[in-house]
């Protein structure tokens, strides 16, 4: 069975406990519960996890390049949080390693402050989910279960 990893940047630990207009109301760990369910009914495991450190991202995208490289892994789902918008670091890491990602962003960042609208993730993403609240993190690992 194939693994995916789906990494959570800065602040999404603050989930479900302010901004509930924005990001609505589930924590992190009902987001995992709703990841952990969307695995089984698609043949994967799940691996979970969130920093608030952009080089603690960069590594465990450098270690999915190894899992995926080895068969294990299937992908990665990434909210990058405000890191997409600032971090050239992890595109180059995705781009170095060719793990496949599915950009994941709860609220559409192309309908809030302009700073949002670039991301620096998506030139080198498989594919992109924007807007449709925590259920696309289900999506994206149907994504990546279909790869
Ligand atoms: O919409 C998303 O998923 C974002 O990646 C969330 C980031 C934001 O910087 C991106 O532009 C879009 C922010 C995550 C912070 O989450 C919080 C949740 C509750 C309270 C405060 C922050």
């Amino acid at each position: 069975m194939k693994t995916a990893l789906v990494l959570n940047g800065p602040n999404l630990n603050l989930l479900g406990m302010r901004e509930p207009a924005v990001y609505g109301a589930q924590t992190l760990a009902d987001v995992e519960s709703l990841c952990r369910e969307a695995c089984g009914a698609h043949g994967l495991a799940l691996d979970f996890r969130q920093s608030n450190h952009e080089g603690v991202l960069v590594d465990w995208i450098h270690e999915a390049g190894q899992g995926h490289a080895a068969g294990t892994l299937a992908g990665v789902v990434l909210n990058a949080g405000a890191y997409t918008h600032t971090s050239i670091a992890l595109h180059d890491a995705i781009k170095g390693t060719g793990v496949p990602v599915i950009e994941l962003h709860i609220s559409n960042v192309h309908a809030r402050e302009a700073f949002r609208h670039h991301s620096y993730i998506s030139p080198v993403a498989r594919g992109v989910i924007v807007g449709l609240g925590v259920a696309g993190y289900a999506l994206a690992i149907r994504a990546l279960a279909d790869l």
